[in-house]
Parts: C-alpha cells; sequence; structure tokens
C-alpha cells in the first residue's frame, strides 16, 4: 500500500492567507522517515494516486479526462530550455565579495566605499565551445562570470580565464562561434577546437594569432576552477563622485596559485570524470574549503592610455603586469553550492550591460556588441522580458519602475499610474528619476564620421603573440609548441596546417619549426603578410603558469593505492602530512569497501582501482603488502595507475614492498627525483614538500619522444 494512502493532518486549517511558496507549508502526512508534505497538482489539488493514470475499466484506455496526468506530462515535456549558445556548460555557486579598502577617489560604485564590506555575489564558470553535456577538460577558454548583487543593483562581470579575445570587432563573433563549434554538415567534433573549421577561420583572421597562443597554452585545460585566473578583458571606465573617470583592467588572482593539467591527462581525465571540474569545486565548497580570489585593478589614464604600445581599446591585447601593476582590492569568496542547478546556474542572466554607477563601459567594439548580445540572448533562452524576477537574478534591493506585463509577469506595480509624466501626485504618482544618486553615463566626447573601418591602432597582430611566448618557460613553451602539433595533426586540410605556421613564423621562428616538423611539412611556408612587423617587447613573467604557481600543496589531492596488509603507521603517517598541509587525500582500493591494514585497522576505500585512474589526482602513493603487490602487479589499471602518474610527472611516494607492481609498470628502472620511498614519518613530510613544486617537469622530456 503506497504512503498516499496514508491518513493526512492539515497543519492549519485555513491557507487563504498564507504566502505561497512552491515546496513550503501544507499539510503533512507520516511516513517511516518522518512527517512529508502532501503531493499535490499545480494547481495545489492534494493527489491520492501518483502510481497509476485513470482508465476506464481494469484493462481498458487511458480516460482524457486525467488532468493529473496531463498536467505531469505536460509540465515534464517542457522542462528543458535552449542551452546557452556558448558557454553552456557551467558550474556555479554562490559567494561574497569583500572589499579591502575604500576606493572613492576612483569610483563611486557603492560596492567600493566601506573597507570590510560584503556584497553577495554569484559566480559561473563555463567552457565556451561544447555542449551542456560535453566534458569538462576539453582544451576551451573558461568563462568566468561573476554577477555582484549591490546596493546599487547589479553589476556583472562577464570574464574569462584568458585576458585577450580571438576577435576585435563584435561582428566576427557568430562566424569565430560557428568555426569553433561542431561542423554543420556532420554534427562533431564536440567540445574541440582540433579540426579544420576552427584552424581555417583562426588562420584566417591574423588578430587571433595572440589569442591563439593563450589557447595552445596550459591556461586551456586548468586543474581546477579554483587554481585559474580570470579577467574582464576590455578596458572599462571607473567613475568617482566628482565625474573624474579613470580607466580599468579588471583581474582574478586565485589564492591557491595557478595550476593546469598536461593534455594527454586531460584527454584520460574526460573519459575518467567528465564532471572534474564541477565535483572539485562542489566538493570544495561542501567541505569547507571555500576558494578565493582577489580583484585586482590595473588603472590608468588618458596620458598612459595615449602613450601605451598598442590600443587599449583592442581586446586583442594585455597591458603587462610588470608596466601597470595590479592593485588587489577585495577578496571574492565562494562559500554556498546551489540547492537547485536549473534555478541558479541554469537560469542565471549575466549581461555585459549591467553596471552600477561608478562603472562604465568604453568603446571596445566587441564590449559595444556584447551589451547587445547577452540581453537579446537571454530573452531567447529564458523566455520572457521577466527573467530578471527570477531569484537568481533579481537584484538584492528594492526595484521600481513603470514596466509591466509580458510573459510571465510576476510582480507588476500596484496602483494607476504606470507611465510619467502623471498628475496623480505623491506616492500615488509612482517612482521618479533620482538626478543626484541616479546613473549618468561618462559625458565622452565623441565625434566623427560613421565608418566601417578597423583602427590601425589595432593592426599589430603579433607582437604580443611573440611576448607571450617568450614570457613562458621551456616545459610551458613545449607544451604550447605540442598543442599546436596536436590541434592541426586533426586538420584534415593541409593547407590549413601551413597557413597557421605561416602566423607561427610571425611569432617565433623556433615555435614554428617545432610545430612544422611536427607536424612532417613537407616545406616551410614563407611567414603570413603582416599589417605590422613583430616587434621584440620585454618578457611578462606573470604571463607564466608555472611561475605563478602556489608555494604549497594545499586544495591538491593525493590518491593512495592500498591493499590488505598495509602498513598501518604508514598509512597513518601520510595521512597526516597531506592534512597538515592542507591538502586532500583518497584511498584508492582492490575493491571500494576498502582494506584491512597490518594492524586489522580497516581502512575504508574512497574508490575502486579501475574507478579512479591516477589521473583524477596530483600526487599518488602506492602503499602495498607484499601480497598486495603481488595481485596488483597483475592488475591492468594499477599498472596504468603507476604508468600514467609518471607519464604525467607528478610525484609518486612508494613503500618498498609496492616494488613489484613499480616493475611490472616499467618504472622501477627510471626511477628519479620524483619518487619517494616511505620508510617512515619523516620520508612522509618530505614527501608532501616535494609535492609543493606539483610536478616533476624534468621527467617530462624523457617520457616524450614522438
Ligand atoms: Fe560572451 C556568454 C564571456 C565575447 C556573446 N560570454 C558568455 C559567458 C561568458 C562570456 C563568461 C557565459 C556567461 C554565463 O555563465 O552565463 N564573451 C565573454 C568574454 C568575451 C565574450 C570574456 C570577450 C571579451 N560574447 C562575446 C561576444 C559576443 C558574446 C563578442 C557577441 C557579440 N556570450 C555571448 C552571448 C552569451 C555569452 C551569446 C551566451 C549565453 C549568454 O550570453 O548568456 O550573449
Amino acid at each position: 500500500m503506497p504512503d498516499n494512502r496514508l491518513t493526512s493532518s492539515r497543519e492549519t486549517a485555513r491557507f487563504a492567507d498564507q504566502e505561497v511558496i512552491r515546496g513550503e507549508g501544507g499539510e503533512t502526512h507520516q511516513v517511516a522517515g518522518g512527517d512529508v508534505p502532501v503531493l499535490t497538482t499545480q494547481q495545489g489539488v492534494p493527489v491520492a494516486d501518483d502510481q497509476n493514470s485513470l482508465k476506464v475499466g481494469y484493462r481498458g484506455p487511458t480516460a482524457l479526462e486525467d488532468f493529473h496526468f496531463r498536467e505531469k506530462i505536460f509540465h515534464f515535456d517542457h522542462e528543458r530550455i535552449p542551452e546557452r549558445v556558448v558557454h553552456a556548460r557551467g558550474f556555479g555557486a554562490h559567494g561574497y565579495f569583500e572589499t579591502y579598502e575604500p576606493l572613492s577617489d576612483l569610483t563611486r560604485a557603492d560596492l567600493f566605499q566601506r573597507a570590510g564590506e560584503k556584497t553577495p555575489v554569484f559566480v559561473r564558470f563555463s567552457t565556451v565551445a561544447g555542449n551542456k553535456g560535453s566534458a569538462d577538460l576539453a582544451r576551451d577558454v573558461r568563462g568566468f562570470a561573476v554577477k555582484f548583487y549591490t546596493q546599487e543593483g547589479n553589476w556583472d562581470l562577464v570574464g574569462n580565464n584568458i585576458p585577450v579575445f580571438f576577435i576585435q570587432d563584435a561582428i566576427k563573433f557568430p562566424d569565430l562561434i560557428h568555426a569553433a563549434k561542431q561542423e554543420p554538415d556532420r554534427g562533431f567534433p564536440q567540445a574541440q577546437t582540433a579540426h579544420d573549421n576552427f584552424w581555417d577561420f583562426i588562420s584566417l583572421s591574423p588578430e587571433a594569432a595572440h589569442m591563439a597562443l593563450w589557447i595552445m597554452s596550459d591556461r586551456t585545460i586548468p586543474r581546477s576552477f579554483r587554481f585559474m585566473e580570470g579577467f574582464g578583458v576590455h578596458t572599462f571606465r571607473l567613475v568617482n563622485a566628482e565625474g573624474k573617470s579613470t580607466f580599468v583592467k579588471f583581474h582574478w588572482k586565485p589564492k591557491l596559485g595557478m595550476q593546469s593539467v598536461v593534455w594527454n591527462e586531460a584527454l584520460k581525465i574526460n573519459g575518467a570524470d567528465p564532471d572534474f571540474h564541477r565535483r572539485d569545486l562542489w566538493n570544495a565548497i561542501q567541505a569547507g574549503d571555500f576558494p578565493e580570489w582577489e580583484l585586482g585593478l590595473q588603472v590608468f589614464d588618458q596620458d598612459f592610455a595615449e602613450k601605451f604600445d598598442f590600443d587599449v581599446l583592442d581586446a586583442t591585447k594585455i597591458i603587462p603586469e610588470e608596466i601597470l601593476p595590479v592593485r588587489r582590492i577585495g577578496r571574492l569568496v565562494l562559500d554556498r553550492c546551489v540547492d537547485n542547478f536549473f534555478a541558479e546556474t541554469e537560469q542565471v542572466a549575466f549581461c555585459t550591460q549591467n553596471i552600477v554607477p561608478g562603472i562604465d563601459f568604453t568603446n571596445d567594439p566587441l564590449l559595444q556588441g556584447r551589451n547587445f548580445s547577452y540581453l537579446d540572448t537571454q530573452l531567447k533562452r529564458l523566455g520572457g522580458p521577466n527573467f530578471t524576477y527570477l531569484p537568481i537574478n533579481a537584484p538584492k534591493r528594492p526595484v521600481h519602475h513603470f514596466q509591466q506585463d509580458g510573459h510571465m509577469a510576476m510582480v507588476n506595480p500596484k496602483g494607476r499610474a504606470n507611465y510619467e509624466p502623471n498628475s496623480w501626485g505623491g506616492a500615488a504618482g509612482g517612482p521618479r528619476e533620482a538626478p543626484d544618486i541616479g546613473f549618468r553615463s561618462f559625458p565622452a566626447e565623441e565625434q566623427g564620421a560613421k565608418l566601417r573601418i578597423r583602427a590601425e591602432s589595432f593592426a599589430d597582430h603579433y607582437s604580443q603573440a611573440r611576448q607571450f611566448y617568450l614570457s613562458q618557460t621551456p616545459v610551458e613553451q613545449t607544451h604550447i609548441a605540442d598543442a599546436f602539433t596536436f590541434e592541426l595533426s586533426k586538420v584534415k586540410t593541409p593547407a590549413i596546417r601551413a597557413r597557421m605556421v605561416s602566423h607561427l613564423m610571425n611569432v617565433d621562428k623556433g615555435l614554428a619549426d617545432k610545430v612544422a616538423t611536427g607536424l612532417r611539412l613537407e616545406e616551410m611556408p614563407k611567414p603570413a603578410d603582416a599589417a605590422r612587423p613583430t616587434r621584440d617587447l620585454p618578457p611578462s613573467p606573470a604571463l607564466s603558469i608555472l611561475l605563478n604557481g602556489p608555494e604549497s600543496f594545499k586544495g591538491r589531492k593525493v590518491g593512495v593505492l592500498v591493499s590488505d596488509g598495509v602498513d598501518i603507521g604508514l598509512v597513518k603517517a601520510l595521512k597526516e602530512a597531506i592534512t597538515a598541509e592542507g591538502a586532500m587525500l583518497e584511498f584508492v582500493a582492490p575493491r571500494v569497501g576498502g582494506v584491512k591494514a597490518s594492524d586489522g585497522t580497516f581502512i575504508e576505500g574512497d574508490e575502486k582501482i579501475n574507478g579512479a585512474p591516477s589521473v583524477v589526482y596530483d600526487a599518488v602513493a602506492v602503499l602495498l603488502s607484499d601480497d598486495g603487490a603481488k595481485l596488483l602487479s597483475k592488475e591492468a589499471t594499477a599498472r596504468d595507475f603507476v604508468t600514467d602518474a609518471f607519464a604525467h610527472a607528478k610525484f609518486i611516494a612508494y613503500n618498498k614492498e609496492s616494488m613489484p607492481l613499480l616493475e611490472k609498470a616499467c618504472v622501477a628502472a627510471d626511477m628519479d627525483g620524483g619518487f619517494t620511498e616511505l620508510k617512515g614519518p619523516s620520508d612522509a613530510k618530505n614527501f608532501v614538500q616535494s609535492c609543493r613544486k606539483l610536478r616533476f617537469w624534468e621527467r617530462e622530456p624523457k617520457v616524450k619522444q614522438v
């Protein structure tokens, strides 16, 4: 007999005066786990039977009269909304932004006026090209969109984890995205830029050269959202109470330092855990290990803008931090996961046009185009103009205006006045504008002929691409060359491969040579025609990931492969050392239940060996008994665990009983400084200390011969 046959008790006799909040209040009835609400239809009618549709007779047809059945199926049929045309796959979390010091000299924006002020935020990270169900570790730019619910309205800083963009003018955005996504005739590849259309477009768009270097760097395969930078990309304006404008570029700096995975690892993570990034953020927040970023500003005036080598309105250029330091002015903390993915992460509507008094736009033609696109796309995606009333989008301050009606109007203004001016007087006349506190656009002087042109000042496409490349460590430079080689190897048209190499000739001859050799080009192409010759700019160490890594192993994760009979002393010492560092540990066991250690202690497994390859860990430890090593050296997934950790330059801890597995995994003869034998507690500490470097990069050239 189903629960719904239980007698229900009325919590209150009448609900007429109650505010209706879906999922709250109403009658309850008792089931095994406690009191649960009575199931109702959308109309609030209590449901007696949710197991069977209404039929005529015992085996007869379903009756059209069954309003409960029809309502349930109707609603289910309409559960999906269009996924975002770009950045479809995302993951969001709530938190706050805390201002370090008042910035009233620069801006009147309310959130920057008081030290210690906390402003609620919602952040959504995303990949760009893949569909909603694609894998997290696609080689792709990551979106980093922040909605600040300030006391003077919502400010959306809709950025990426890369400070430049592919194109200079928004009119090329549909072409860029068409080229990047699945090819239209065949519907693949999914979430990959490694195909002809993408590189055809890029190689025909010299302005994309700088971004091409960034996307082929490890920036596009971050280890975690928690370990990546974010950027507002464009030059914006800050405007103070006196109306003075200062240019600004926004930066997010991760407190845990930067870190990426290696490409072969990314490919495997996508199979092992397509949700790798979202799971990482979810787990960190649920564990109370709240990720943090600092907001940094690069501020400059008109004079700097005029003297700077490049046009500050060109979104394919950066201002190196060494020329204009980043001033850290507050911190972003993500401390709460969503209650419901659809209601929050899916329905959140970021719009670059959402700015607040004290912040303003510049003429960057990419930004100007974005200001149209986002509002427009939300209308299509969310189905009507009232999406601002959805709780995730609603400002956390009162809203008063004369806009009304439309699909799903939830709170139309009360009273007679729905226009202005009106003569209804006083409060009955409705809201009025406030010249003293309201938003005013910065009165920048503009004049000139209407022209469809690209400014001359946007014409140098290669100098900063070269600067980026030369700012990388040799390991990172190799990764860039390998990434170009990989992606272009998937391009079937040799002419496109060669054309791309012709651009690299303008960036760096050595890089072009490496890629041409990797592709086995028959002959080296001539350098691409360049509107401006490439200049040598001083390297900017701030652009390297490896030079800006963390100082500790905090927030990282070690996978510990254990077997029955494992030395409990070593396990305890390792756990202690890892926890003391603020890192995490997971036990990987032959069977998920766990293993019985040397002293009979039962160690619960977090994962079974074939479900947790070493690619999902930052470092690994292999702690086995003699019998365990015998067993696991015959297990292919255990051998892969070690072989991959070795190939991906990870730090590896082991005890001597594990040697048979290391031998079978073909690493025993090549043990290097990245290995630590655990004999006692002090070795565990040494191992964790060595892990602070994250990878033993010296090994990498030895494991890559092609
Ligand atoms: Fe965009 C979404 C970031 C250029 C048009 N964009 C979107 C999101 C991010 C960015 C993070 C996802 C927001 C979310 O999580 O919901 N986009 C950027 C950055 C750009 C950029 C940093 C260059 C500096 N975008 C850009 C251009 C256009 C768009 C030039 C169009 C002219 N972007 C959109 C969009 C999207 C979007 C079509 C799709 C879904 C959405 O807006 O909400 O309007």
